[in-house]
């Protein structure tokens, strides 16, 4: 049984924050705190805190601007986070809503109806709350069938989502996938922190996953071969959960939120990427060249071309490689998908491409496409 993408979907939220923008805020945060804490500073009980900058920015990252769902908040050098008032439980929650506008589209993109879904998967690494499942609420929202649940594998979440949403159809469980990577990363950023305030964006992308007898889509994608990778590791963690209230003192403390060692993850992701993704072309007896696009997880600039690069044996030409993360920055989940949905459409029958999320866990997502 062949099983394929057959739609996607981008949801892209209206507000956008430069470098500039967010190095001002950051800076004038720096001033605040460094005045608040001048004796201290002075007497060598704490550190001054250091300016960011826009140049460091873009060259460690490739990053230029990121979409955000709410600017002010973030901005405001004595809130710095976005802004969200609580809804009541009877609305749909933020994170629904997103993951409903993208979920509309690639229905739409692949010819579909929402009652014609009878599985949605809601897989990002940033879930809003414990229970009833965002999925199930997307269920329930867009009038789908079947069942639904949420995952979370960090950034390999959509490839993951995408895996389990085939193994299901082919077990028979379900006929038609929704998988959807609503992330909204700014809630779970410390924009404080001059290391990672820079780094991530919001965004939700969705695709729909089924068997290619029943696709209707011009423009869908075979699943030829999907392989999954874990291996343990606190470099890139977040100890946000509901175990936090047996711990009032440390509740707030900034583990809470996303933390890394990007230089340890650099160099000890980058050769799980490239190794499980070489073992998956050599498993199929196929090689990097006879790939036309590789939609690669969207976390930095130089980390994309290295791993194609490597891949390749030589330079990946634009066309090759998209990069989106210019504009978007790094949307966790989504990142992938969003080079997919943007940069898949011109692909010729018979075209093979490669999707691949890489992540926290660690976590390597490998799935070999071609279109129909
Ligand atoms: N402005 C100016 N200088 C800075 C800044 C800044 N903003 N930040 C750091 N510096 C300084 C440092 O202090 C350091 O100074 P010194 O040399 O004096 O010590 C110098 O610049 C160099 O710092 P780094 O070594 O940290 O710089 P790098 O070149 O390594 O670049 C990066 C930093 C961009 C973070 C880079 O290491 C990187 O991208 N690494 C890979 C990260 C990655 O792929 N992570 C995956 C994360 S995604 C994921 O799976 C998590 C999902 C969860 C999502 C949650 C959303 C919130």
């Amino acid at each position: 049984m062949n099983i394929v993408i057959s739609g996607s979907g981008l949801f892209t939220p209206a507000h956008s924050i430069s470098n500039d923008e967010l190095v001002i805020a950051f800076n004038q945060y720096v001033d605040l705190y460094n005045a608040e804490h001048r004796d201290a500073i002075a007497a060598g009980a704490v550190t001054a805190l250091e300016y960011s900058s826009s140049e460091f920015i873009t060259k460690a990252s490739g990053i230029k601007s990121r979409y955000v769902i709410e600017k002010e908040g973030i901005l405001d050098p004595t809130f710095m986070r976005p802004r969200l008032s609580e809804r009541p439980d009877e609305a749909p929650s933020i994170l629904c809503e997103i993951g409903v506008a993208a979920a509309v589209e690639a229905l739409k993109d692949a010819g579909r109806k929402a009652a014609d879904v009878d599985l949605v998967i809601v897989a990002c690494s940033n879930l809003q709350r414990a229970y009833p499942a965002i999925a199930i609420e997307i269920q329930q929202q867009l009038g789908c069938a079947g069942y639904g649940y949420d995952m979370n594998v960090a950034c390999s979440s959509a490839t993951f989502g995408i895996g389990a949403a085939a193994d299901a159809i082919r077990a028979g469980n379900a006929r038609c996938a929704l998988v959807i990577n609503p992330e909204i990363t700014s809630g779970h950023l410390d924009f404080r922190d001059r290391d990672c305030h820079f780094i991530f964006g919001d965004v939700a992308t969705a695709v729909v996953i089924e068997t290619e007898e029943a696709c209707r889509s011009e423009n869908a994608f075979r699943i030829l071969s999907t392989l999954f990778r874990t291996q343990f590791s606190n470099n890139i963690r977040n100890n946000f959960g509901f175990l936090n209230n047996s711990s009032p003192e440390t509740r707030d403390s900034s583990d809470k939120l996303f933390k890394q060692n990007g230089r340890k993850v650099f160099k000890e992701l980058l050769p799980l990427v490239t190794a499980t993704i070489s073992e998956h072309l050599q498993k199929q007896s196929l090689q990097a060249a006879d790939f036309k696009r590789f939609w690669l997880h969207q976390a930095n600039l130089t980390m994309i071309l290295f791993a194609a690069k490597k891949l390749l044996g030589r330079e990946p030409s634009a066309e090759e490689v998209p990069i989106i993360l210019d504009r978007y920055a790094n949307t966790s989940s989504a990142g992938s998908i969003i080079a997919f949905h943007l940069h898949s459409r011109d692909l010729k029958p018979g075209d093979r491409g490669l999707l691949s999320s890489f992540g926290a866990g660690y976590s390597v997502g490998s799935m070999l496409l071609q279109k129909r």
